[in-house]
This record gives structure tokens, C-alpha cells and sequence, in this order.
């Protein structure tokens, strides 16, 4: 099986480029001009209407999206790999607890960040609402630090997707601020950044 991953050096598709990696599964990462728009283009609407990253598309021609649902569906078909824990255990509960915390309640607000104008009606609004979500991370990302286990894997039964999924959006703010507040998040990415099998995903998803 040959998953091919549409998305963009530096988006959300590293989380499954990462996660595919860690499985040792066949992945072929098909860059979209992001950039210029290609994901608005009526090509990549026809796979993902709603014209986000990634889209994963498996040999059947099924398509795939959301982040978590991609990772909790790798993880049912190759639950050899360690992905998450053990289906019906308490750590995999709280796995899933807190990938859903982070695709709900902090990845939207990269999109406020990035694209205010899309939320507000007038560029003040939009200056506005891009700060609010940018401390609304920072206050987000706080819950996220206390959650953890405080080593440098977020469960206490050790690495998982959840590190990955921390990684990824977690680089998406700031260092040093991450590095001022929020040291146990800073620990785990320095930990999944440093993982062998992930070296390939990182050097085209997180510049150094
Ligand atoms: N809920 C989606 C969010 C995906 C998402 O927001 N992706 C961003 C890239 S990191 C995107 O496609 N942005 C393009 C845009 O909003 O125009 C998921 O978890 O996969």
C-alpha cells in the first residue's frame, strides 16, 4: 500500500508524512503550490472540497482528510507500528483526548493568524482578531503543558502520535516563547525532531 500525501513543505501534511514514517510505511508526499494558490484550483477541489492540507489518497482510491482522523485510521490498519496505544486503554483515551484538543481548539486558530481577512469584515477587525487568536494559542498551548507528562514524550507510556502532532503545529509559534513557557511542549519536539526515523519528514517541514 502506497499512501500519497497532498500538502506543502511546512503545513499540517508533515503530521502524516511523520506519521507514515514512523510506521515504515510507502508514502509519496506530492507537493501542491500552496503559495500560489494550486489548493484553491479546481484540480485539488475535485479530491478535497474543502480545499484544505492534507489529503491522503490510498492505492483503492480512497480519500482521506483531518489530521486526526488520518492518524487514528493509519493506526486501525497498522496498529502493529505504535502509533497510539492500545485501542480501549486509558492512555489511548487520553491520546485521542488530546489530538482533539489540539485539531479543534488550536490548529483553527492558525487559520485566523494566517488569513484574519477571511473571519473579519475590515483590515482593523482583521489586525484585531489576528491578535486575539495569536494569545489565544499561547493561553491554549498552556493547557496543553500542564496536561502532559512532563518528560519528552506527552503520555506517560511514552512516545506517540500525539508527539507528532505537537511537533508539527507546535513550531508554528514561537520559540522562544515556547521556550519561556511551555518547556515540556519544547522538550518533546526537540525529542520527535531528533528521531531518526523522521529526519526526511523535518528537513522538508521545519526549517531550522
Ligand atoms: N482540520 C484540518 C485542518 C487542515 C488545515 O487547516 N490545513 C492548512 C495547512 S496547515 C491549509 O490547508 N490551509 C490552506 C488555507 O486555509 O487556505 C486537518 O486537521 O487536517
Amino acid at each position: 500500500m502506497t499512501y500519497t500525501i497532498y500538502g506543502a513543505p511546512g503545513t499540517g501534511s508533515g503530521i502524516i508524512e511523520a506519521a507514515c514514517a514512523e510506521l515504515g510505511l510507502d508514502y509519496d508526499a506530492r507537493d501542491i503550490d500552496a503559495r500560489n494558490g494550486e489548493h484553491m484550483g479546481e484540480a485539488y477541489r475535485r479530491l478535497n472540497p474543502h480545499r484544505k492540507m492534507p489529503t491522503v489518497v490510498t492505492d483503492h482510491g480512497e480519500v482521506l482528510t483531518e489530521t486526526v482522523a488520518i492518524i487514528i485510521t493509519l493506526d486501525e490498519r497498522h496498529s502493529t507500528g505504535g502509533l497510539l496505544p492500545a485501542r480501549g486503554s486509558a492512555e489511548r483515551a487520553q491520546a485521542l483526548r488530546w489530538m482533539t484538543f489540539m485539531a479543534t481548539e488550536l490548529y483553527p486558530l492558525v487559520e485566523m493568524i494566517d488569513y484574519p481577512e477571511r473571519f473579519a469584515g475590515t483590515p482593523e477587525a482583521a489586525s484585531v482578531l489576528r491578535k486575539r487568536a495569536e494569545a489565544l494559542t499561547r493561553e491554549r498551548w498552556l493547557v496543553v503543558e500542564a496536561a502532559g507528562s512532563g518528560a519528552s514524550h506527552f503520555l506517560s507510556s511514552g512516545f506517540s502520535a500525539v508527539d507528532l502532532y505537537i511537533t508539527k503545529v507546535g513550531v508554528w509559534t514561537e520559540r522562544a516563547w515556547r521556550q519561556a513557557h511551555v518547556p515540556a511542549i519544547e522538550r518533546i519536539i526537540t525529542a520527535v525532531r531528533a528521531r531518526p526515523a523522521l529526519e526526511r519528514v523535518w528537513a522538508r517541514h521545519i526549517p531550522r
